[in-house]
């Protein structure tokens, strides 16, 4: 680290993003010659890559319990995201959205990350927390876990670098 950060035109994809990622999507990562996508995999990609400065726990369940919850967010709340976002079954999605956000705010309860230790689980659920018009979602008084745990996570010194 650091890398170099290549904006892309997802309205018109270049050749080099289609050549490096067959799914057209963002964000792909170039390290020494290795190209990887998928988000979560590029995350545990870095997690290996940087064993000094874990987010992930060495306990093997509290692992699972982190990728699951890196799959609920993948799976469920970004896919309702990405939904309203490109205008797609947009009164569903966003049903579906206040459902995940109710059931996240019910396991936040008492705590402060969601799987233990802050870990590659809490920071998947940034991009969304970060994008919520784009996902037409409110988060106020009625998620007070959740709302208390997205500023825990946007307050990070780490994370506001990048906002
Ligand atoms: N599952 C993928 C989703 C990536 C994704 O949907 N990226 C959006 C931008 S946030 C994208 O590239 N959209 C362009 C498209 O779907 O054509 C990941 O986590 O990396």
């Amino acid at each position: 680290m650091p890398y170099e950060t290549i904006e892309c035109d997802l309205k018109n994809k270049s050749k080099e993003l289609l050549e490096r990622n067959p799914y057209g999507k963002v964000p792909v990562l170039e390290d020494d010659g290795a190209v990887i996508y998928e988000s979560a995999i590029i995350d545990e990609y870095l997690e290996d890559k940087y064993p000094a400065l874990p987010l992930m726990s060495q306990d093997l369940a509290e692992r699972a319990r982190a990728r699951i919850w890196v799959d609920y967010c993948n799976s469920r709340l970004q896919r309702a995201g990405g939904f309203v976002a490109h205008d797609y079954k947009v009164e569903q999605s966003k049903a579906e959205i206040v459902e995940y956000l109710r059931e996240l705010d019910a396991h936040m309860r008492g705590r402060d990350y969601i799987a233990g230790a802050y870990s590659l689980a809490d920071i998947t659920f940034i991009p969304f927390f970060t994008r919520l018009d784009r996902y037409q979602a409110t988060i106020g008084d009625d998620l007070p876990n959740v709302t208390a745990w997205m500023k825990r996570l946007l307050d990070r010194p780490a994370v506001k670098e990048t906002l």
